[in-house]
């Protein structure tokens, strides 16, 4: 897996950002941002473009909606585990399956999988670094945060709520996409296991899921047209979160 680092670390330790792209294999468009784009910062950005690489070639292939990872299960045929339901974060308990055949696997244990341990050891090892989380999905149109695996609210919630709500206000003055925001059990669906829930209760308190264009029209296939104005009010989004992290 290739991480890449934009921006320089220095003495004074300058606060991080991690993204990623790509946990669920379909997910296609999330991985189109630019490299490096708009990223001279005084912050230093951790990105982790292609989570779920090993899939591309497969799903060239063989099936183009293809969620998972590429991982053999023990006494089943069936393929794979949702990497984004093998965080420890309320671990298989609700919106998340324990058949190895279902979209939604938990996986045989937590951090099973390889692609899941290998970012979760990389943010415990930088966590005194690692201010923010951002994990790009799609498709909805929704800025989502703690708490999926529970109805819990955050201990942020108030804070996490208005940086999402100045984020999705930005991301919609370029193109005028609305976006919706909140604690992930209650706008999208209560599931378990996901990686910013156990971000978050780790210590990274600006933990946010994007789910990208569209809402439904074109889902997982977007028009390629879409790609460019994607990326570019998505980054809107990005940059009003990495500035309340400077400024907090
Ligand atoms: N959506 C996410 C999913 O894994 C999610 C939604 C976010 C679940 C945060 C749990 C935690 O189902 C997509 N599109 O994959
Ligand atoms: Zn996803």
């Amino acid at each position: 897996m290739h991480l890449l680092q934009i921006g320089k670390k220095t003495g004074s330790a300058k606060p991080a950002i991690f993204m990623d792209c790509g946990f669920h294999a379909r997910e296609w468009i999330r991985q189109s941002q630019k490299f490096g784009q708009n990223f001279s910062k005084p912050w230093l950005n951790l990105w982790l473009p292609w989570f779920n690489y090993s899939n591309y070639d497969c799903l060239v292939l063989f099936d183009r909606m293809w969620r998972k990872t590429r991982s053999r299960n023990s006494g089943s045929s069936c393929i794979g585990t949702d990497p984004n339901r093998n965080f420890d974060a309320g671990w298989c308990t609700t919106g998340a399956s324990s058949n190895p055949c279902s979209e939604t696997y938990c996986g045989s244990s937590i951090e099973s999988e390889i692609e899941s341990k290998n970012l979760a050891n990389f943010i415990r090892s930088n966590k005194s670094i690692i201010k923010s989380y951002l994990t790009i999905h799609s498709y909805s149109q929704m800025l989502l945060f703690p708490y999926s695996y529970k109805y819990d609210l955050a201990a942020h919630h108030s804070e996490l709520l208005s940086v999402s709500q100045g984020a999705i206000a930005a991301l919609r003055s370029l193109h005028g996409t609305r976006y919706t925001s909140g604690p992930g059990a209650v706008t999208i669906y209560p599931s378990a296991g996901g990686s910013d829930d156990w971000a978050y209760d780790l210590g990274v308190k600006y933990s946010y899921t994007f789910e990208l264009r569209d809402e439904g029209r074109y889902g997982f296939l977007l028009p390629e047209s879409q790609i460019k104005p994607t990326c570019e009010e998505t980054m809107l989004a990005v940059k009003y979160i990495a500035n309340h992290v400077l400024n907090n």
